[in-house]
């Protein structure tokens, strides 16, 4: 009888095993580069605040919250029991997840990140371990993750999830709103909650495992929160390790582990970090990295939906920082602050049409494009492709002589997107000198096609 038993429970390991090692095999594992190859060629791609947080929109009474207003919350005083009522309000009936990735598409952005859970610590989908989600706590009960991961997929755009560290509705995650604890205390040790290590291991650790193993393929994972002291440098290589066996090829931003300095996006602590780049947060390098790196950006001064904020930036500057991005080597995740209905603010649409427009017909300067060798030019910038260089110009000559780095040796110019155009060059012995139309042929940005010699 035991023997029985013992060979009955051997098979089913073997066959588990077995079906464990086809799903596994089914999935090809890739190198670094290769995982790392379609981020690198995308370029664009769109960040979602979305949460309950939209609904309040950074207003509580007379009083509005500065800067962020995802961080309601904490900026307008709200115990957890008061906060509570706006994921019970949720209900964006106007959510409308195929027009939201075809705003993205036709913007040219190549994948989506959404907030999956924010500071706040409501989730937007099905999850299991919480009910402090949309299914569960929510009117709404529609699974935001699924419909926009199956939107994404059904156009060809990469979806992603950002999941925050921090949590201030988990009584043991709350970070900054843990008593005596203050934002601008992060970096002391001595200030940690004890019951941390259980959040992590019995609640984030799981749900980020859901998002993971329910809705596809994810093309990253961003986390957030990072700094509060109660995470560990060993529970971002143990989450970073967890992730890689479930999803081998998902890539993961610098923010799962403790390599950066407070809110720094580029890690600089030494040692050994997990997480495969960084995040430099409202801010473009000043000159390229010599590592991958996305920039993350608000189009107005908040991440989160707030109409009160109307400091937003031209489209001809979001496009100049999508080139000056490009440029160094990096990406641009461009944030949309849906509002508590599930409608994209209109300024927002309007920003996304205008960059649609331009990458429409600039796409082949930025997508595959790489950092350019050349010293950044007093007018715009470089990108480049093998032996095509591509120069962006911000501000057109006014004598229609655009002047190239020295070291330029030119085939061929024409304009982008005016093959037949022919633009003669000569090079003098401080630069050269390419004879373009008095005019700019794009009242944004105009790029140039270079051959090089
Ligand atoms: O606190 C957040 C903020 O609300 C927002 O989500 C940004 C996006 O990168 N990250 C945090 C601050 O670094």
């Amino acid at each position: 009888m035991f023997k029985k038993s013992l060979l009955v429970l051997f098979v089913a390991i073997f066959c588990l095993g077995n079906v464990n090692a086809q799903k596994k095999s089914k999935v090809k594992k890739l190198s670094d580069d290769e995982r790392m190859e379609w981020w690198r060629d995308s370029k664009f791609g769109m960040f979602i605040h979305w949460g309950a947080y939209s609904i309040i929109g950074g207003e509580r009474g007379t009083k509005i919250a500065g800067g962020g207003a995802e961080w309601a919350m904490d900026k307008l005083d709200y115990t957890i029991d008061d906060y509570e009522k706006f994921p019970e309000m949720f209900n964006p009936t106007l959510f409308d997840a195929d027009a939201w990735v075809t705003m993205a598409k036709d913007a040219g952005m190549k994948y989506i990140v959404l907030t999956s859970k924010h500071h706040e610590g409501f989730g937007l989908w099905d999850s299991k371990v919480s009910d402090y989600d949309v299914m569960d706590t929510s009117p709404f009960k529609r699974d935001i993750v699924k419909e926009l991961s199956e939107a994404c997929k059904k156009q060809g755009i990469v979806f992603c999830f950002y999941y925050s560290i921090v949590d201030w509705h988990h009584p043991q995650a709350q970070g900054n709103l843990y008593p005596n604890y203050n934002i601008s205390q992060h970096d002391d040790p001595s200030v940690v909650n004890p019951e941390f290590p259980e959040y992590y291991e019995k609640y984030m650790k799981p749900q980020v495992g859901e998002l993971l193993k329910n809705y596809g393929d994810i093309g990253v994972v961003w986390f957030d929160g990072d700094w509060i002291s109660d995470y560990t440098t060993e529970m971002g290589k143990d989450l970073y390790k967890y992730i890689r066996e479930i999803q081998p090829n998902t890539i993961v931003n610098n923010r799962v582990d403790k390599g950066r300095t407070g809110m720094d996006g580029m890690n600089n602590h030494p040692g050994e970090f997990a997480g495969d780049f960084g995040t430099p947060e409202q801010e473009i390098p000043d000159t390229g990295i010599d590592t991958d790196w996305e920039a993350c950006m608000t189009m107005n001064g908040t991440w989160g939906y707030k109409p009160s904020d109307n400091k937003w930036k031209s489209s001809e500057d979001l496009i100049e920082k999508l080139v000056d991005i490009v440029s160094k080597g990096g990406n641009f995740l461009l944030n949309i602050g849906p509002d508590g209905f599930g409608r994209f603010p209109a300024e927002s649409i309007r920003r996304l049409k205008a960059m649609g427009e331009w990458t429409k017909k600039n796409g082949e300067a930025i997508y595959g494009a790489k950092a350019s060798p050349y010293e950044k030019p007093k007018w715009g910038r470089y990108t480049i492709k093998d032996n095509i260089l591509y120069a962006h110009v911000f501000d057109w000559p006014k004598d229609g002589l655009l002047k190239l780095n020295k070291e330029i040796k030119v085939k061929k110019a024409t304009v982008l997107t005016d093959a037949k155009t022919k633009l003669s060059s000569i090079a003098t012995s401080r630069e050269v000198l390419v004879d373009v139309p008095m005019l700019a042929p794009d009242a944004t940005v105009t790029v140039i096609k270079i051959e090089l010699k």
